[in-house]
């Protein structure tokens, strides 16, 4: 079975499904077992509480049939724990361990207090050529391509968050990490940071801009700020 948060927050990107669909599965695993443990707990606190005429047991735990209360459902939240394992460490796999080869496009993304700042390659789709395009707080993609990312940090510790994605990533000063995505909706979404990097934190909000083809060649074709001091 399938479950999804989509209509709290939507989902934009092509592993967006899988990792929601985990997460939930996590949870009725989890929750299964928190309320069936509390339930027993709750119903042992009413049953022996104190009573007139009765008198408290000490219970050493080493009969076997004691011992079936711990060893019995040790067992069960074991093979539990080999389905949560076995769908957590397949779909890292996919997102973090295997970027594509061969991706439509790259794209750099640079945390700093405060702000993102994104190059997207221009139109001849090579970072560090002079047609990048450089933003800050807006990245512009293209619905459909896959894009590898290049995230770097310029003084602490960021978080590259995007949750119609569902995808995040810390940006660590000094490396440059690589990770993938493949934007499936159009539409303009909140990407932020997801790690207190100092007082301005909070207003590392910014946007994903996903475009049609025709819509994503248009913002291209626009002349960038640079070009424009260029000229003047
Ligand atoms: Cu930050």
């Amino acid at each position: 079975m399938n479950f999804t948060f989509e209509n709290l927050q939507p989902i934009a990107s092509s592993f967006g499904h899988e990792i929601d669909n985990l997460i939930i599965w996590i949870a009725i695993i989890v929750g299964f077992w928190l309320l069936l443990c509390e339930g027993i707990l709750i119903g042992f606190v009413l049953k022996f509480r104190a009573r007139d005429g009765r008198r408290a047991q000490y219970i050493t735990g080493e009969e076997p049939s004691q011992k079936r209360w711990i060893s019995m459902p040790h067992m069960l939240v074991l093979v539990c724990d080999v389905f949560i394992v076995y769908g957590a460490v397949r779909i890292w796999a996919e997102v973090k361990q295997h970027a594509p080869e061969h991706p439509d496009s790259v794209v750099r993304i640079i945390g700093q207090q405060w702000a993102w700042s994104f190059v997207h390659p221009g139109p001849d789709n090579v970072l560090d050529t002079a047609d990048d395009i450089k933003t800050v707080d807006e990245l512009h993609v293209e619905v459909g391509k896959t894009y590898t990312y290049e995230l770097e940090a310029r003084d602490v510790l960021h978080s590259f968050s995007v949750p119609v994605f569902r995808l995040k990533q810390d940006a660590v000063p000094g490396r440059v990490i690589k990770g993938w995505f493949k934007p499936t909706r159009t539409g303009t979404y909140d990407l932020q940071c997801a790690e207190i990097c100092g007082i301005g934190h909070g207003v590392m909000a910014a946007r994903v801009v996903i475009e049609t083809p025709a819509q994503h060649a248009a913002w291209m074709g626009q002349p960038t700020p640079l070009q424009l001091a260029a000229v003047h």
